[in-house]
This record gives structure tokens, C-alpha cells and sequence, in this order.
């Protein structure tokens, strides 16, 4: 039977189980959102900014491990997607952009709201489509969800001109993808297990350090097999954390530029470290020529572009890191490595990295603690970029597969209401925390009107400190204090959240803390809490640009602990 290319578009979304589509439309995508009454499965959600549509097709896919999907208009509605899609493409998210575009007739004419938006999205997808004919529309939907979930997940995106959307075709949704050249290695080399199997036998300062990866392929259960076998510490990467829990006894945090300090040591230290579904990003290596000195790198990654990229690797094993994991355990035997775990433990004592100094202001570490204890630690945390995403990061503690939502490779400000939107409508019975900086929330604050509409129960924490807060941080450590540029001012937000029919608090007491985000917790929907956070507090420890993680830098004021460290006995 002859259908549309709109409706072929629609019955192949609902094909590949898509339940939500991030949107805004326009002219040249009237046909296919006319049609989509027709498909009651698919939920249009109707976002303020298509930059929100991209961030939260991210946010529903990096919580619920589905494919995310956004739509846009041709011109200024697909170039308002591509931060969205860059963000995906560096932290492998997998969504699917469709973008409309003038009819044929008109390409290359410079018609009005006409863009190249394939040419412009080429270095930032996985891979990208413009359809000319309604009878491969089925066949290249389907490739691309398979594209976008398959091997190293990221975005792909499809260009529909307008009048593909109306000529019809016949509908066969193809059973199978034939793509000749893609064919993602999941299976690690024997050989490459055998070496690896060796080396870890023959370790005594071993380190496992998790990705991403990790959570991508589901691969909790192998990573805590592997790191107990052979008595192992984990440390993860900032996009690592929530891959293994907070309070295992084997966890020592994450490391780079904020990381941990005793992390950093660790892998300063390390003989032998095994990175797992991780890419050696300059925020997590340091200065690369003084990275892990006296360290065999065993490097576990499902692309082989990422071997030997950034740092050299003794035994490369390309794969996914749930087979490669699962291959290494059935071989790996018992150990133990009981020097080198009182090691880090006297590090972690010495350099306890995530204590709060007693202070009678209200702290925005002391604010992320407080949303960990009243949430029971049982919150998906979605962050802005900044210093809020490094004190989310430090301070609330993940035990929960999954649980932190950032964007680590691109450091997009503006990502977390978006994302926590998306976050929460793909996990609806999760509680979802977003953490912002007063900068970074006013870059997408409109999504406000979208939570609203939606009634999208997110809970909103706005590190509120006046700043361009890490910007200034560098300023102050760097640039002699000259605050060029990042002092801030803002609106009541909690006026802005009103206008937009959410309720919302403003604290400026330490002794508010508290109950304002417990009313957050009994309140049924959205709400947001403007927190006055010290306004020059400085992010610690930190690894300054430039020098390796065993110049990790610490607070200098002398702090008074009055908090437990994690997971020390
Ligand atoms: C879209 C975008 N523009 C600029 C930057 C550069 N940048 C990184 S952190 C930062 C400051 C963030 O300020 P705010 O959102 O208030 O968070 P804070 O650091 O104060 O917690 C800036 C400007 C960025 N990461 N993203």
C-alpha cells in the first residue's frame, strides 16, 4: 500500500519503538507533524528553543539507554540543534535529529530557511542523511537508529525535504540493516585477553579506570566481577561516575582536573592501569607526557579509533566492554593487592578531597550533600557546566547505576534543564534533580515553559553565586583576580519559575537548606530552589591546565572535616 513519506516517516518511528519526539515545527515540516495524530504512540513534545529539543532527546537517551529523537525545522530550527547534536557526538549519546528541508526543487537556491544542515552536522554525527525519495525513507530510518545504537552510540541525523514528506511510496520496514564497512567489533581479540589476562597476573598496583563505556553497555556486573577477582581498585572518569558504586569498598572516585586527589595518585602510581570504555580526554589525563609514568595501559574500547589516540597503550583489546569484560573474567584469577588498597586509604586520609569546611554561609558543596541526603542518594542528577557540575559530581555520591547526567566532552552550559526534562519523561517514577549555575540555567531557561507544560515533575537547584562562577574561578588562580566579564546578574528566578506557573523558593540561609528541598520533595510538580551560594568559592582540588595529576592542588585554607569521606570505614 502507497503511503506519504510523512506517514512512512511516522509508521518507521513507531517500528523502532520511539514513544517521544523532542520538537519544534515549521513550514517545511507541517506535512509530517499534520500526520502525527494519526500515530498516537508517538508523544510530541513541544520544547521553547530546539537547542532544548537536542538536550533533552539526550537527556531521555543517556537515562534510559533508548534512542533519543528531536525534530526541527529546515535553517535556524536545524542549526538551533547542533550544539545538541555536538554534545552527543563527544559524549557518544544516541539520538536520531530529523530535520526538515525545503522541497527539492528549491536546494541549493538559497531558498528562505534553506541550510546545509548535512554538510554542517558531517564532522559531528555518526552519520547523516538528506532523503530525495519517499521510497528510502523506511530504509534509512532504519539504518540510522541502527547506526545510533549500535558500536560507539552517537548521533545521526536525517534531512526530510518538504515534498519527500507528501510524494508517497510503498511502506516495507526492512527486517535487517546491510551496511557494508560498519561492522562494530563487540568480540575482544583471544589473543588480546590472553596478554591482558597476563599482565593483570603480574600487577601489583593495578587500577581500573571506568567510563562511560561502562554504562553504555550495561556493564555493572562485569566491572564489580573483574575489580573484586583480582581485589582492584576502580576510579572512573568524570562520565565514569554512577558505572560503580560510590561506597563499593573498591571505589576511590574519579580523577583529572577535579577530580579526587587520591584518585589522581592512584593512577599516578599505578603499574598497571585497565581503561575501560574511556577516551583519555584532557580533563581526565592531565598533562599527557606526565600521565600514569610507571603504568602498562591495557585501553578496553569499542572504537578503535580512540586506541592510542591520546596516550600509549601497551594491549589494545577492541570491543564491548561487556564481552571484553565478561572474556577477562572467566580467565582472571584471585588476588590480592592489600599494600597497595592501605596505600590509597592513607591517601584518601591524607587527602580527603571531598570534606566541607564548617561555614555559617550557605556552601553549594553543603547544598549537593543535603540534596544527596534527603534524596537517600536515589536521584538522577543532571548538571549545568561549571563549577555546580563539579560539585554534583564531588558531592552527591552515586550508588544507583547511571544516576549522573553531564555533558563532559563538550561542557555545554545550558544542557541540564533540557536534559533533566528528557531525563524525567523517559524515567518518569525516578525522582530528577537538575543542578545549574545561574549562567548556565539562563541560557535555556526558557525549557521552563516546556517542564510546565508537560508538568514534569523536575526538581530545579540553582547554584546561584553571581559568577560566571569557573570562569571567574580562573580569573582568580590565573589572571591576577581581574573579573573581566563573569560578574552576573540574574533575574528572580523564583519570579521567572511563578511566571511560568512552578513554584520555587529563594535560600540564603544555611538553616533553609534543608526544608527547601524537602518542600521540593513533597511537592507533586516541578519546582525550583535559587540557592545565594558563597559567591567566591573555588573549586578543589584541581589539577591546574597544563600540569600532570600528581600536581594535584588542594584548598588552601585548612579545613575543619565534618563530613564522613566516602565510603571510609
Ligand atoms: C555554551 C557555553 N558557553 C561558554 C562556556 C564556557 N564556560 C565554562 S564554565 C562557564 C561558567 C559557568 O557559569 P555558571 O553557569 O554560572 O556556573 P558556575 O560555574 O558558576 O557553577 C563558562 C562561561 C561553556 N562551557 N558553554
Amino acid at each position: 500500500m502507497k503511503m506519504t513519506g510523512a506517514q512512512i516517516v511516522c509508521e518507521s518511528l513507531v517500528k523502532e519503538g520511539v514513544e517521544v519526539i523532542f520538537g519544534i515545527l515549521g513550514g517545511v515540516l507541517l506535512p509530517l507533524y499534520d500526520t502525527m495524530p494519526q500515530y498516537p504512540q508517538l508523544r510530541h513534545i513541544l520544547v521553547r528553543h530546539e537547542q532544548g529539543a537536542a538536550h533533552a532527546a539526550e537527556g531521555y537517551a543517556r537515562a534510559t539507554g533508548k534512542v533519543g529523537v528531536c525534530m526541527a525545522t529546515s535553517g535556524p530550527g536545524a542549526a538551533n540543534l547542533v550544539t545538541g547534536i555536538a554534545d552527543a557526538y563527544l559524549d557518544s549519546v544516541p539520538i536520531v535529529a530529523i530535520t526538515g528541508q525545503v522541497a527539492k526543487p528549491f536546494i541549493g537556491k538559497d531558498a528562505f530557511q534553506e541550510i546545509d544542515i548535512t554538510g554542517i552536522t558531517l564532522p559531528i554525527t555518526k552519520h547523516n542523511y538528506l532523503v530525495l525519495d519517499p521510497g528510502d525513507l523506511a530504509k534509512t530510518i532504519k539504518e540510522a537508529f541502527y547506526l545510533a545504537r549500535t558500536g560507539r552510540t552517537g548521533p545521526v541525523l536525517i534531512d526530510l525535504p518538504k515534498d519527500v514528506q507528501i510524494d508517497r511510496a510503498d511502506f516495507n520496514y526492512p527486517e535487517d540493516v546491510v551496511l557494508p564497512g560498519y561492522k562494530p567489533t563487540l568480540k575482544g581479540h583471544p589473543a588480546q585477553i590472553k596478554k591482558a589476562v597476563k599482565l593483570v597476573n603480574e600487577a601489583q598496583k593495578p587500577v581500573i579506570l571506568a567510563g562511560r563505556g561502562v554504562i553504555i553497555s550495561g556493564a555493572y556486573d562485569e566491572l564489580k566481577q573483574l575489580a573484586e577477582t583480582a581485589q582492584m581498585p576502580v576510579v572512573t572518569t568524570l562520565l565514569g561516575i554512577s558505572g560503580f558504586p560510590d561506597s563499593h569498598i573498591l571505589s576511590y572516585g574519579w580523577l583529572g582536573m577535579h577530580g579526587m586527589a587520591y584518585a589522581n595518585l592512584a593512577i599516578n602510581d599505578a603499574d598497571l592501569i585497565i581503561a575501560v570504555g574511556m577516551r583519555f580526554d584532557d580533563r581526565a589525563t592531565g598533562r599527557v607526557s606526565g600521565f600514569a609514568p610507571n603504568a602498562k595501559i591495557i585501553h578496553i574500547d569499542i572504537d578503535p579509533a580512540e586506541i592510542g589516540k591520546n596516550v600509549r597503550v601497551d594491549v589494545p583489546i577492541v570491543g564491548d566492554v561487556k564481552n571484553v569484560l565478561k572474556a577477562l573474567n572467566k580467565t582472571i584469577t584471585q588476588a590480592e593487592h592489600i599494600e597497595w588498597l592501605e596505600q590509597l586509604d592513607d591517601w584518601r586520609r591524607e587527602h580527603p578531597s571531598t570534606s566541607i569546611r564548617e561555614s555559617d554561609s550557605v556552601l553549594p558543596q553543603y547544598v549537593v550533600r543535603k540534596i544527596y541526603e534527603v534524596t537517600g542518594g536515589d536521584a538522577i542528577i543532571v548538571t549545568g557546566v561549571g563549577q555546580n557540575q563539579m560539585w554534583a559530581a564531588q558531592h552527591y555520591w552515586f550508588d544507583k547505576p547511571n544516576s549522573l547526567i553531564t555533558s563532559g566532552g563538550l561542557g555545554t552550559m545550558g544542557f541540564e534543564l533540557p536534559a533533566a526534562l528528557g531525563a524525567k519523561v523517559g524515567c518518569p517514577d525516578r525522582v530528577v534533580w537538575s543542578i545549574a549555575g545561574d549562567g548556565g540555567f539562563q541560557m535555556t531557561i526558557q525549557e521552563l515553559g516546556t517542564i510546565a507544560q508537560e508538568r514534569a515533575s523536575v526538581k530545579i537547584a540553582i547554584l546561584n553565586n553571581g559568577f560566571l562562577g569557573m570562569v571567574r574561578q580562573w580569573q582568580e588562580l590565573f589572571y591576577e583576580k581581574r573579573y573581566v566579564a563573569t560578574p552576573l546578574s540574574c533575574p528572580d528566578f523564583v519570579k521567572v519559575a511563578e511566571a511560568y506557573c512552578i513554584h520555587g523558593l529563594t535560600v540564603r540561609r544555611k538553616e533553609e537548606v534543608v526544608p527547601a528541598i524537602e518542600q521540593a520533595m513533597r511537592e507533586p510538580g516541578p519546582f525550583v530552589i535559587n540557592f545565594m551560594v558563597e559567591p567566591e568559592e573555588n573549586v578543589y582540588p584541581m589539577v591546574p591546565p597544563g600540569a600532570s595529576l600528581a600536581e594535584i592542588v588542594e584548598e588552601p585554607k585548612k579545613e575543619v572535616k565534618i563530613w564522613p569521606q566516602r565510603n571510609t570505614p
